[in-house]
């Protein structure tokens, strides 16, 4: 058994989702009309923080420290999380319980938290200096409200907040509802966006950065360390997408529609449902998007094609169609083992890193990664695959592996001649001298000193 699933029975098992327990029991005996119990969320590449109930109050207790954090193999850094992990573990809790969260203070500075989305008294709503004293190193604070809404909702400092925020501080509060839910999902996926400035060959986030992030995360990984999100053909599937980073994010999903069913205000009445394929979710907003799994597998990245790349430079002179033979020659006699690139597009990229010919500044992780049953995927970043099959059991996570195409529905080659078929174009014939002149390389953008 493990520990996900340990958790899970000391959660049901407090009593904490009794209600939720009954009705699954209801559910198996083949009562229809028993509402279905609310999935339990599932953070990919995190966790969710087990409590205890005291004289019928639910207590959490979230540590504020530094940790260690891999982004994916290749790539550590110190940052500041909760309870060891960068994002905290997701708190789960069901409208109308009362909530009692302790936080210790670890760090070297002070801290508050506030529960974004939240309906709270105004003491309790954690910012520091207006809501509460702040919360020194340390002391340990309570919060405690009672839950009067469900929804996705988050939480994160309100103190020295841009520098606890880029060091990763932050995590998901989730709050079923008491009724259960129509229709209910089967699987229940939260996912927080953020960014890291971590500079290469540094091993800390650097929070002064303003945009030119080098590492953009799904609960604090970089693709290929992102875990699939899984689900069986068939099944009703949430992903509650939050958004603590720098930037807006358009989030995208290959294969089924999805439907908006839900913002960090909380899940909305059905007719104000929309049907979409991609979704931009705000800083500092949440989306819930619901789909019925389709057999596959399915990339879901955010849209901004900078924010699928690792570690890349942005203000470096444009060389794609310039030939740098000459150049690259000169410059191996300074820099031994010296390649220019680009000169036919980036996606060479991923074939020089793999191949050992560029190792790349220490703890850096190449611009692009990972490689697919049909070579490499040449992504970074927020980009994860979504793999759907008909075999999988309930509540099972595991990655899956690739999927098998079935026979005749993978696109394939038909010819290796250029000049294959008859098909339209305009401009000139193929092979036609070029009107335009080569740019030459515009070393202004480069960074001096
Ligand atoms: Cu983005």
């Amino acid at each position: 058994m493990n520990a996900s699933r340990r958790d899970w029975f000391r959660w049901a098992g407090l009593g904490a989702l009794a209600p939720l327990a009954l009705a699954t029991r209801a559910a198996a005996a083949g009562n229809a009309a028993a509402p279905r119990p609310a999935a339990r969320v599932h953070t990919p590449n995190g966790w969710t923080l087990p409590h205890r109930v005291v004289g019928g109050v639910k207590e959490f207790h979230l540590v504020a420290e530094e940790i260690e954090h891999e982004f994916a193999p290749g790539c550590r850094a110190r940052c500041w999380g909760y309870n060891g992990t960068t994002p905290g573990p997701t708190i789960e809790a069901v409208e109308g319980d009362r909530v009692r969260i302790y936080v210790t203070n670890r760090l070297p500075e002070h801290t508050s938290v506030h529960w974004h989305g939240i309906l709270l008294p105004s003491g309790m709503d954690g910012v520091g200096g207006l809501s509460q004293p702040h919360i020194q190193p340390g002391e340990t604070y309570a919060y405690e409200f009672t839950l009067r809404q469900h929804g996705t909702h988050m939480y994160h400092p309100h103190a020295d907040e841009m520098v606890q925020m880029a060091m990763g501080m932050m995590g998901m509060f989730v709050i079923h509802p008491k009724a259960g839910e129509e229709p209910a999902v089967d699987r229940d996926y939260a996912v927080l966006l953020h960014n890291f400035a971590l500079h290469p060959g540094t091993y800390r986030p650097d929070p002064s950065v303003l945009q030119d992030f080098d590492l953009w995360t799904m609960n604090s990984k970089v693709f290929p360390a992102i875990a699939p999100l899984v689900a069986r053909s068939g099944e009703r599937v949430r992903i509650r997408v939050a958004n603590l980073s720098m930037w807006n994010h358009p989030i995208h999903m290959h294969g089924p529609k999805f439907v908006v069913t839900g913002g960090d205000g909380g899940r909305w009445p059905q007719a104000q449902w929309r049907s979409e394929v991609t979704e931009i979710v705000g800083v500092g907003q949440i989306r819930d998007l619901e789909f019925i799994a389709v057999p596959g597998d399915w990339a879901f990245h955010c849209h901004m094609s900078h924010h699928t790349m690792n570690a890349m430079g942005h203000e470096i002179p444009n060389t794609i169609g310039v030939d740098q033979t000459g150049v690259e020659a000169q410059i191996r006699k300074l820099l031994p083992g010296y390649m220019a690139m680009g000169r036919g597009g980036m996606a060479e990229h991923q074939e020089h890193t793999d191949s050992g010919h560029m190792t790349g500044p220490e703890n850096t992780l190449p611009m692009m990664m990972g490689k697919g049953p049909f070579g490499n995927l040449e992504m970074g970043g927020m980009f994860t695959v979504i793999k759907v099959r008909d075999d999988l059991a309930a509540g099972d996570f595991a990655d899956p592996g690739w999927y098998p195409n079935p026979k005749g529905t993978v696109a394939a080659k038909v010819s290796a001649d250029p000049n294959y078929g008859t098909p339209h174009r305009r401009g000139p014939p193929p092979g036609a001298p070029a009107k335009l002149k080569a740019s030459p390389v515009d070393h202004s953008r480069m960074k001096h000193g």
